[in-house]
């Protein structure tokens, strides 16, 4: 009976042991293997030496390991459970350029959600780093001095501008608006007047034109630009000037006479020519009494606006004492883009955009007087990427990303 007893309690102990022992070791924990890798916008960036976060969603426990030359996390020795892992990645302006053409830092992340490891697992996982590099519709080019006055047959008829997808995802015209801002008057004589008005929470248009549209019927892909030509007409049929242009593959074109007929006024067939087969833009302002159409001035500050209704608010010219002139207020929040061109390089003082939107102006020809030669400004590039996309300066300072060309150049970065 006792050697019985000795026996059976020494093989109790010794399974007591062998269980205690197995319940150290325990856990039958597993591995977290996580592979960084950078979307083909950024490929090339430096995977080495990044962190990678995984957290626990049962309990809420975080841990951190940095990535190997290979760009590898490997997390050992958890809990099986399930899992959020992440990391984050900011590059400097300097190297954000390489990959976006914006000298603007810019932050590439990825996510992974509830990942479910089981006990004694070897999950695998890869995380994409990507960002959004910014960027956004940006007037490209504006051709407002014509090309030839070679006895008045195209004068300013063949203006154009272009705007231009500076981003790296699709954008859509539907609904913007393009405010030609005033005053007239450019500082290109001695006569003329700066308005006076405080260029602080609004801007004063002369002529308001809008992309029509419902909402997605006109989108723009990056790196890709949409003409809106006064007439959409081919002017080097006409007179094949090498200064001139082919404004039939213009996405939009401008008509009012229709319009100002219906508010009892009057149009100008010999300016104003609609071509059936390329979209009008809608008609929304325009200070001219008669014989009006929406032609840029000159020297024409351009702004791209987004506002959910019709701006309404006018205020009248105080320059002005022989005649009533009207300005729609523009607010500058609502300016997506803006470009102040005026005359010459000494008109700083008629600048019709605020500094935030635009903190020099520019001008096709330091002394002025510029009509009808067939210059063009245009944006610079800032980069080409890989992908063959084109981006655009845009400081919001065109004195530096805005440069003088002939002939204008309608598409010339749209991505091939
Ligand atoms: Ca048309």
């Amino acid at each position: 009976m006792r050697k019985f007893n000795f026996t059976f309690a020494l093989i109790a102990l010794g399974s007591l042991l062998a269980f205690s022992a197995c319940e150290k070791q325990a856990p039958e924990l597993s591995i977290i293997q996580v592979t960084l890798k950078a979307s083909a916008a950024f490929n090339g960036v430096t995977l080495s030496n990044i962190p990678v976060e995984i957290t626990n969603t049962v309990d809420n426990t975080k841990k951190v390991v940095l990535t190997n030359p290979a760009g590898v996390a490997k997390f050992e020795d958890i809990a099986p459970s399930t899992y959020n892992i992440s990391s984050s990645l900011e590059l400097s302006p300097e190297i954000a350029f390489n990959y976006t053409g914006f000298n603007k830092a810019v932050t590439i992340n990825a996510t992974l959600s509830s990942i479910t490891v089981l006990p004694l697992q070897t999950s695998v996982q890869t995380l994409t780093l990507d960002g959004k590099a910014g960027g956004d519709l940006v007037i490209k080019e504006v051709y407002s001095l014509g090309a030839a006055n070679d006895g008045y047959a195209i004068m300013f008829k063949d203006q154009f501008f272009e705007i231009y997808n500076n981003s790296d995802e699709v954008q859509y015209l539907d609904k913007l608006y393009v405010a030609f801002l005033g005053p007239t008057k450019a500082g290109q004589n001695a006569n003329d007047v700066v308005l006076g008005l405080p260029l602080t929470s609004v801007v004063y248009a002369s002529k308001i034109l809008q992309f029509p549209g419902t909402g997605t019927q006109y989108p723009i892909q990056p790196g890709m630009g949409a003409v809106v030509a006064i007439n959409a007409i081919n002017y080097k049929e006409l007179k094949p000037l090498a200064v001139t242009v082919d404004n039939t593959k213009a996405k939009f074109d401008t008509y009012a006479i229709t319009w100002l007929q219906s508010l009892g006024r009057t149009g100008s067939t010999f300016f104003d020519v609609d071509n059936p087969d390329v979209p009008t833009m809608n008609c929304i302002f325009l200070n001219i009494q008669n014989n009006g159409f929406f032609n840029m001035d000159d020297y024409a500050s351009i702004a791209l606006v987004r506002l959910s209704a019709n701006p309404t608010e006018t205020i009248q010219d105080p320059t002005v004492t022989t005649s009533q002139i009207f300005y729609t207020k523009i607010p500058v929040t609502a300016i997506i883009d803006g470009v102040d061109i005026l005359a010459k390089s000494s008109s700083a003082a008629f600048k019709r955009l605020p500094a935030n939107i635009d903190s020099g102006f520019s001008y096709a020809q330091a002394n002025g007087s510029a009509n009808y030669t067939g210059k063009s400004l245009r944006r610079k590039i800032s980069k080409t990427l890989p992908t063959g996309r084109v981006v655009v300066m845009d400081t919001n300072n065109s004195t530096v990303d805005l440069e003088v060309v002939t002939p204008p150049t309608p598409y010339s970065y749209d991505k091939k």
